[in-house]
């Protein structure tokens, strides 16, 4: 039996059972409880650094930084690995790769045995939320990488202060994590990041016991367990027994000149740019964006009918390359120490460098594979279009000072997008709850040339960018929207509002400059929440007058024709709009609620008129 490599921190006799349990069968060398101190993550780093896992970047340039470069076949969340194991096919849906979770489970205990040999199990507690808020949750990741264990300290809260919460009988969500690499007798990984081949590895979802297995990665979402497995998989499976919500949404806090204040969450797919919206820096005179949260927000109705949400998370896990500091100066200031970097590519004086930084590479560099990388040779890039940093919400110079208010903040508007280059204007909103639960059904992307499993041009529906997140039934999900809409009144629920920073016009010209210059679709988005900011009914929503849109000192970049293009209704660009919608639909069967059928057909019949 494996030892406790130091002492049992809680009297949680269910939780040492559970840890024990998993020691006899991964049969680690020990034990370690981790404290979340900082003691703790330096002495980690120190070693991964030692045996050659890590780089430790040179501190005049990124102190207290580290550098890892993963296995070259462990480099982003892996889809078609991810399971949700519901015990009935149905509650998984037509969107998640479903298997029985007890030929799944016989599976993995196959593989989880003698998988932590030759390494350390730690055993991580932490909180999704700041620690003791109502609407945050506990989880407990166990896991072999010292590499989890240092994300984990910066993305969550750690520690003694958890397992003082949970006491000797809380719930928590019990995660395992193996990197799947036992080592013989003797063996080191020689600083070579461990990981499983494809074939092994395994992200699962028990949605009905709440548990979460993860084999074989050791690569961020997939290793990570706090983020999408619990923060989405598992807590929108609960948000939906619960009543509440757990979304993959930016939380950003907008202040007028005059002082006045509204709270934005947004759902936005992958490379989207939500990270850059929840740190915008706005263009327009007297505005000020601050952040509560990049990637998840969980929502509960507070005793004013009004719904409050937390940023679960305490940092960023962000894409590096393209964060530069013109479109996001806020995450290169929070990046700019005590990060880790994983897959961007190394200089000569101990900095990092990626494609899309802002600068020309200086001097030769060594690139994700470890390879020396040269701007006028090279063939490939020097980071990894997936590189990321993981950076300490604290660091952000543009955190709202109540992003760790255990009591949440009021959401006053939702804000769900894609990158649509045609039909989708700037900004409309919605003509009602049910309407903007619509809008968010039928979010998407459209699929580039280098996307390979779609035709390019056509929508890769992403709706409430949950497609990769949901644990449970997508037309439930549904469901569960239109039921948070019955709970309170349309004074109180958030408006709902469909931007789209993407268009282009036929020559393929971006029409709206994005980054900052959002800040003047948010202007209009606050004084919609206030009743003001003028607009038109139109066939599909509330949409701005063209004159609506503050362009102050924009004049000449987008010009009144253009602005006429941003907001003109397409309608036969609806049209075909409308029967990629109904072919989406078709998808979820009987599992489509009646109040989307009814939206959809609205939508037909005002398009006709
Ligand atoms: O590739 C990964 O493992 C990370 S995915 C990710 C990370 C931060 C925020 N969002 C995402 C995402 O895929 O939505
Ligand atoms: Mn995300």
């Amino acid at each position: 039996m494996a030892k406790h490599l130091n002492a049992i921190p809680t009297k949680h006799a269910k939780l040492v059972e559970w840890v024990e349990q998993w020691a006899a069968i991964c049969k680690p060398e020990g034990i370690y409880w981790c404290d979340g101190s900082k003691a703790e993550y330096d002495r980690l780093a120190e070693e991964m650094v030692q045996s050659g896992l890590a780089v430790r970047l040179n501190p005049a340039k990124k102190p207290n930084s580290l550098l890892f470069r993963s296995d070259p076949s462990d480099v982003a969340r892996v889809e078609n690995r991810t399971f949700i194991a519901s015990e009935k096919q149905e509650d998984a849906g037509p969107t998640n790769n479903w298997i029985d979770p007890k030929e799944l489970k016989k599976t993995m205990l196959g593989l989880y045995d003698g998988c932590m040999k030759g390494r350390i199990l730690y055993v991580i507690p932490f909180s999704m939320g700041p620690v003791g808020s109502n609407i945050a949750k506990i989880g407990v990741e166990l896991t072999d990488s010292a590499y989890v264990v240092i994300n984990m300290h910066i993305m969550t809260r750690v520690g003694t202060k958890v397992l003082e919460v949970l006491g000797d009988k809380g719930e928590f969500v019990p995660c395992v994590h193996s990197v799947g690499k036992p080592l013989a007798e003797g063996e080191s990984d020689h600083g070579i990041w461990p990981c499983a081949p494809i074939e092994k590895k395994y992200i699962a979802h028990f949605p009905e016991t709440r548990e979460i297995w993860s084999f074989g990665s050791g690569y961020g979402g997939n290793a990570l367990l706090g983020k999408k497995c619990l923060a989405l998989r598992i807590a929108s499976v609960q948000a939906r027994d619960e009543g509440w919500m757990a979304e993959h949404m930016l939380i950003l806090k907008l202040t007028s000149p005059e002082g006045k204040v509204k709270y934005v969450a947004g759902a936005f797919p992958s490379a989207c740019g939500k990270t850059n919206l929840a740190m915008l820096i706005p263009t327009l005179k007297g505005w000020k964006v601050e952040t509560i949260g990049d990637d998840i927000a969980w929502m509960k109705f507070g005793k004013d009918g009004r719904l409050y949400a937390i940023n679960p998370e305490a940092g960023f896990f962000g894409v590096a390359p393209g964060t530069n500091m013109e479109s996001n100066k806020n995450a290169m200031i929070s990046a700019s120490r005590d990060t880790i970097f994983t897959n961007v590519a190394l200089t000569e004086d101990g900095d990092v460098w990626w494609e899309g930084i802002g600068y020309d590479a200086p001097g030769t560099l060594i690139d994700w594979k470890g390879q020396k990388w040269d701007a006028a040779t090279a063939t490939e890039k020097a980071a990894h279009p997936n590189a990321r940093f993981t950076a300490r919400a604290s660091n952000c110079p543009a955190i709202a000072p109540e992003w760790e208010d255990p009591a949440g903040v009021p959401i006053d508007a939702f804000l769900f997008g894609g990158r649509r280059p045609n039909t989708i204007p700037l900004v409309h909103q919605s003509m009602s709850w049910e309407h903007g639960v619509f809008m968010g059904s039928i979010v998407g992307s459209e699929v580039t040339a280098a996307a390979l499993d779609l035709k390019a041009g056509t929508v890769r529906r992403d709706p409430f960018a949950m497609l990769p997140f949901c644990g449970y039934n997508m037309g439930d999900y549904f469901a569960h929207w239109l039921e948070i809409g019955q709970k309170s009144t349309a004074d109180k629920l958030p408006k709902i509002f469909f931007v789209n920073w993407f268009r282009k016009t036929a020559d393929g010209r971006w029409l709206w400059p994005g980054f900052g210059d959002n800040s003047r679709v948010l202007k209009w988005i606050f004084e919609r929440c206030d009743g003001t900011g003028k607009a038109v009914e139109t066939q599909i929503g509330y949409m701005p007058t063209v004159d609506a849109i503050d362009r102050t000192g924009l004049e000449d970049k987008v010009t009144d024709a253009d602005m006429k293009e941003l907001l003109a209704l397409d309608i036969d660009g609806w049209k075909k709009e409308f029967d990629s919608i109904k072919v989406h639909y078709e998808k979820f069967g009987d599992k489509l609620p009646q109040a989307l059928r009814d939206q959809l057909k609205a939508l037909e019949q005002r398009l006709a008129k």
